[in-house]
């Protein structure tokens, strides 16, 4: 009796599957159409989408923690992670187990943005001074069984030698000689990733540099900086295996009157070496829009990096969500043109509510955006624009809102085979139940 039950329950759920992908590509028909109207080909759209990949921070897997040391390590260096929900990853096999579930149910082929501190210390601990491939061969080896490509960061928080809110711009000398070294290491780890993998590892450079109060160093501090990251860039890799970064911030949570990488800083400096600047939303003032730099940096600096991220009030690095910043920054990138020359990663870290489910809502969201990007009708708003038809522009700005986007999205996610709608929340709900939750 049970197992005719059993079987009934199988038979009902693929006739309700069928269902429901008979209906996803229905609607994906007529959404087709009504895009078609506005001079919009879909199917080259979702093609499009295809080819972004986002590179998925690892460190949402346990709260920022790091695999040097076991147990919990809060991150320090002004940021901060907050929530005690059930189920962080506590060690590699763990945050690589957690990552395989979040590609499952995503759309598209996307990357793992790891940090320094995830290193496999299992052959024996070493200090940041003194990290090489050794660390990350193992992760090489994952990112080629899950076919993925690798970016990297330094990690320049959560360490003794960076209490006194200083590294690479500290006024001891062998604080900042250890940290370049560090930094130095992270490049060559970077392009090992990148030649062993087949595709370019972008590195990323944040430091945590700042007070809490007035502070009358500030020039000195920067001249530090600046100094010790031209001794890092002395040594020149590769550009086909790995990119430099640097990554500007306004202020840290006890640092709140001087970051010493500020925005200026950075800027100057990735435009004077030829660099990359990675734009965190987060990191400026709450009403500044970051969005609006897009069009200026490019005119600076070819490629740029994205930490898309969700401030609230401040730094937050809540989970990702479709909100007006994040359309606007993926708008003013299509509008200019520039979807091939960033790099997008993600920046937040919630131990509030289940991580994975954190992942799949952030990392989606981010891809929203791209798709809403991709489906404005940009050259007959272009043409508008050029010929001053003001009322015109803004109402086909207006229409666009409305336009069946989630049919479409639907699909993106139905063609390459993950879940659509709603429907991971369920999936996420049994993995929660049998791996998470017995952690
Ligand atoms: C910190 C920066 C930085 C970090 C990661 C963990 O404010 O945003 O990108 O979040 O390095
Ligand atoms: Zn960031």
């Amino acid at each position: 009796m049970n197992e005719i039950n059993e079987s009934n329950n199988i038979n009902l759920k693929k006739v309700n599957e069928m269902e429901k992908s008979k209906r996803i590509e229905k609607f994906y028909e007529l959404a087709k159409e009504q895009y078609a109207e506005a001079g919009i080909d879909t199917d080259h759209v979702l093609e499009q989408m295809q080819k972004v990949p986002i590179s998925l921070h690892c460190w949402q897997t346990d709260d920022c923690g790091g695999m040097e040391h076991e147990g919990s390590v809060l991150a320090g260096g002004g940021i901060q992670a907050t929530g005690n929900f059930p189920g962080k990853a506590r060690n590699i096999a763990e945050v690589r187990m957690d990552m395989e579930k979040v590609y499952s149910l995503l759309p598209g082929k996307h990357r793992l943005n790891l940090h320094a501190s995830y290193g496999d210390f299992s052959r024996g601990w070493v200090d940041r001074d003194q990290i090489d491939a050794t660390q990350f061969t193992s992760w090489a080896d994952w990112a080629k069984e899950q076919g993925i490509g690798m970016d990297f960061n330094c990690t320049l928080y959560s360490h003794p030698k960076s209490e006194s809110g200083f590294t690479l711009s500290s006024l001891d000398k062998g604080i900042r000689d250890f940290w370049i070294e560090h930094v130095k290491r992270c490049r060559d780890i970077s392009s090992f990733f990148g030649e062993q993998l087949g595709t370019r590892c972008v590195h990323n450079i944040w430091i945590p540099d700042g007070s809490k109060d007035v502070t009358v160093n500030r020039f000195k501090h920067r001249a530090l900086l600046k100094d010790s990251l031209d001794q890092i860039m002395a040594e020149p890799q590769n550009p086909k295996f790995m990119a430099d970064a640097v990554e500007a911030k306004l202020f840290g949570i006890g640092l709140e009157a001087f970051t010493v990488g500020s925005h200026e800083f950075y800027l100057g400096y990735a435009v004077d070496k030829k660099m990359m600047l990675c734009l965190d939303i987060g990191h400026f003032h709450p009403t500044e829009q970051v969005s609006d730099k897009v069009s200026a940096v490019f005119q600076y600096i070819p490629e740029l990096l994205f930490h898309v991220t969700r401030p609230i009030r401040w730094d937050s690095d809540h989970v990702v969500t479709l909100s007006d910043e994040v359309k606007m920054l993926f708008e003013e990138i299509v509008w200019a043109d520039k979807l091939g020359k960033v790099n997008v990663g993600l920046d937040f870290f919630d131990g509030s509510l289940n991580r994975i489910g954190a992942y799949i809502v952030g990392t989606r969201a981010a891809q929203k955006a791209i798709l809403n990007a991709l489906l404005n009708p940009t050259d007959k708003i272009r043409f508008y624009e050029e010929k001053q038809m003001n009322f015109e522009k803004l109402a086909l700005h207006e229409e666009a809102k409305t336009k069946p986007f989630g049919a479409v999205w639907d699909y993106f996610c139905y063609k390459n085979g993950v879940p659509a709608g709603d429907d991971y929340i369920a999936e996420i709900q049994q993995y929660e139940k049998e791996v998470l939750s017995k952690r």
